[in-house]
């Protein structure tokens, strides 16, 4: 029997399901590229799982032909490591909303950096509660009217790559809905990274902000520039700051052992000891 596996296509990897979102809402674009990355890759959609939390961006999953789990509102990230740890040899890949990543979901992020398992995040930034009919987000501008800061949001926004950066995620890369080509070569790239792969990416809520459009960006992004160092984390720091333009495309990544990677050598190290199961339980009882 040959060993060759055929090359799959969009088909492959769409649900029955039809995303849901509202016409020209950017998470369209992100689910096209999540697509396109996973024919690329020529992934298996067997060995695929994606997790979410709660959120419009977070159905994601529910739309890729894949395992996949829809989960709690801002709890992707442990869930998808404990994932990837119980089975390494599943491709898993966590999406969701900037609310979900960057507010309720933050005690998370300092320790999946830390921790490096081979997971892959996209986070769709709209600067907005989407699903419960926006409110201010933690990417929200100052000043942002809504109907929860009815006089202006009196919050300073974060930056999630400048997080991402301090937090030492060995990927580091920002996207664009509006270019689903270069979003799904980053996401490609982001699979194809050992370690924990950090994309955040710009994709407009058309219904509920009505500032940070499509349009508005399109005049502010532009692609990093050609020379840009990706092992250099000062001149990674000084581009995600920049605001003008606002830096598309991988900043930073590095090489540092996996979580599974640690795992494996912990156990066999244990192993070679001679301890069980029994033997590590007794030295707690
Ligand atoms: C524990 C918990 N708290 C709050 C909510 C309400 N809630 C649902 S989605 C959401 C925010 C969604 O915003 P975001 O993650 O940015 O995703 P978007 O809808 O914009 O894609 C909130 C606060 C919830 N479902 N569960
Ligand atoms: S409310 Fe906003 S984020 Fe949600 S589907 Fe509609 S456009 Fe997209």
């Amino acid at each position: 029997m040959s060993d060759t596996v055929a090359a799959r296509s969009t088909s492959d990897y769409r649900a029955e399901l039809k995303p849901i979102w509202c016409p020209g809402c950017g998470d369209h674009g992100v689910v096209s590229s999540v697509v396109k990355a996973y024919v690329k890759l020529n992934l298996d959609p067997a060995k695929l799982v994606m997790v979410s939390g709660i959120g419009c961006s977070s159905r994601l999953p529910l739309f890729i032909a894949s395992y996949g789990l829809h989960g709690v509102h801002g709890r992707t990230l442990p869930t998808a490591t404990g994932i990837k740890a119980a089975r390494p040899d599943l491709c898993v890949v966590a999406v969701g909303g900037d609310g979900d990543a960057y507010s309720i979901g933050a005690g998370h992020l300092p320790h999946a950096c830390r921790r490096n398992p081979d997971i892959t995040y996209i986070v769709m930034n709209n600067s907005i509660y989407g699903l419960t009919k926006g409110q201010v987000s933690p990417t929200s501008s100052l000043h942002f009217v809504t109907k929860s800061s009815p006089e202006g949001s009196i919050e300073n926004p974060i930056n999630p790559l400048e997080m991402a950066i301090t937090y030492g995620a060995t990927f580091i890369a920002r996207g664009f809905s509006g270019k689903p080509n270069d979003l799904a070569e980053l996401i490609a790239a982001a699979i194809e990274h050992k370690g924990f792969s950090w994309i955040d990416v710009i994709s407009p809520c058309v219904t509920f902000n009505k500032q940070d459009t499509f349009d508005a960006y399109k005049e502010k992004v532009a692609p990093l520039p050609e020379d840009h160092d990706v092992s250099d984390r000062v001149q990674a720091f000084e581009r995600a700051a920049s605001t003008n333009p606002i830096y598309l495309g991988l900043l930073l990544q590095v090489r540092k052992p996996t979580f599974e990677e640690v795992l494996v050598k912990r156990a066999e190290h244990g192993l070679a000891r001679g301890d069980t199961l029994d033997d590590l339980f007794n030295r707690f009882v």
